[in-house]
């Protein structure tokens, strides 16, 4: 096996594609060094060109919950393709799969599919001006909604990562529309909109974000956005792409038991497999092309293997036992972190709720972007690649999520738990 396998594919790549990667965090450039390039993926693990084996917790950045390879999934898929692949015409399977999303979700009474988080964020907000007649928009800053110009500002993930506050090529007036709040700061929400609530078509919001590392929503922080909306007829649009079907069957609005007027999918309804999805109120969804005036459209939506990925990713997960594993394991990390904390030489906060964390190079309480900004990347690019050495993958960056999936076994959190160990001990 060739040990410079990585180099030589990404000095390749970066002459064929731009950046060498094809979305802006996997370059490494805020840990350092080069990325790995995968070859397969089986359960908990990842293996490299070049031999070597990671326990992965970057999960395709969440989608992966049942692991990579789940053998169900790739029967299902294999048996869909031979039938076609995409028709661009309607199909039994989006019939079930809308059903099994409306079930699960109960702020769900419609549901359109669309190819990507990004797409779903779009749709959302389209309709929700559509539907309002009013076009300005209330996002959190740190919160990411995909790469849509007008919710690029101050937003999470990459443009964190490599510290570009709004995206150039975003014209101005793009942006116009936009105001951006502080994360779990409901006085500031209450001002603008008592403001401008006659031209606020929606408030966007991650219920737990995710894309600035995890950071949690604080008490009453939701239900005061859902009060807000309600009083001043704002729609309320969750973006679930990550944390839909992660958190409970269903989502954080399941957990938390808010009901949004739009949610956002994307991520696990895929299975791995290019998706997103809108739903919410009919009401509302039905603003959208063919009965409505909000037009919204794409050649590849509800095609058949993702569709049949999404369903049978579904059904799985409607056993409960797998949150409940998902939830002990990634306690027994937190739980064994926190046992440990006064032996590292640099104070972390840990951040986690179901299977989801992060590990904050910080000593502040993280509950925005502001406190999220106080983090130490330097460190979290040490402890990073302490990890990889040691066979661990954990997202190059501080300001994304870690994320356990269900075949990750206990012998992989016990190998992981000891190593974050020995790792913050030593970084
Ligand atoms: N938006 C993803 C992280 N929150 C990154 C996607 C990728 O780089 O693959």
């Amino acid at each position: 096996m060739d040990r410079n396998l990585n180099y030589q594919l990404f000095y390749q790549a970066k002459n064929y594609i731009s950046g060498g990667v094809n979305s802006p965090v996997r370059a490494f450039k805020a840990v350092g060094g080069i990325p790995i390039f995968v070859k397969r993926g089986k359960g908990s693990k990842i293996y490299d060109v070049e031999g070597k084996s990671y326990i992965d917790y970057c999960m395709s950045w969440g989608a992966l919950i049942l692991g990579h390879s789940n053998p169900v999934l790739i029967r299902e898929i294999k048996k869909i393709i031979e039938n076609g692949t995409s028709f661009g015409i309607p199909t039994e399977i989006e019939v079930e799969f809308a059903k099994e999303i409306c079930n699960a979700i109960p702020s769900i009474e419609m549901v359109r599919l669309v190819n990507s988080g990004t797409e779903a964020t779009m749709t959302a907000i389209r309709l929700a001006r559509g539907y309002t007649g009013r076009n300005k928009v209330i996002k959190f800053s740190g919160c990411y909604h995909g790469h849509v110009d007008y919710l690029l500002v101050q937003a999470g993930s990459g443009a964190t990562t490599l510290g570009i506050p709004t995206s150039s090529g975003v014209p101005k007036d793009f942006v116009k529309n936009t105001f951006v709040v502080p994360y779990n700061n409901l006085d500031a929400v209450e001002k603008v909109v008592k403001k401008y609530y006659k031209d606020i078509a929606c408030i966007i919001v991650e219920p737990v974000a995710a894309n600035m590392g995890v950071v949690l929503p604080k008490n009453g922080f939701l239900e005061g956005l859902r009060e807000i909306c309600d009083y001043y007829k704002i729609v309320l649009i969750f973006d679930e792409v990550i944390t839909g079907f992660r958190l409970t069957y269903g989502g954080a609005q399941t957990l938390f038991k808010i009901k949004p007027d739009l949610t956002c999918l994307g991520k696990i309804i895929g299975g791995g497999f290019p998706i997103g999805a809108v739903g919410g109120k009919k009401e509302i969804m039905e603003h959208l092309a063919p009965v409505g005036s909000v037009y919204q459209a794409g050649t590849l939506s509800g095609n058949p293997p993702a569709v049949t990925a999404g369903i049978t990713t579904l059904k799985i997960l409607k056993n409960k036992q797998i949150y409940k594993s998902l939830e002990q394991n990634t306690k027994f990390l937190y739980e064994t972190i926190k046992q440990n904390i006064k032996k590292f030489k640099h104070q972390v906060v840990l951040n986690y709720i179901g299977s989801m964390f992060t590990i904050f190079f910080t000593e502040k309480e993280v509950y925005d972007y502001e406190t999220v900004l106080s983090a130490d990347t330097k460190l979290y690019a040490k402890f990073f690649h302490k990890l990889l050495e040691n066979g661990i993958y954990f997202p190059p960056s501080q300001f994304e999520a870690c994320f356990l999936s269900f075949a990750h076994a206990d012998k992989d959190i016990e190998y992981t738990t000891k190593i974050c160990k020995e790792a913050l001990i030593d970084v």
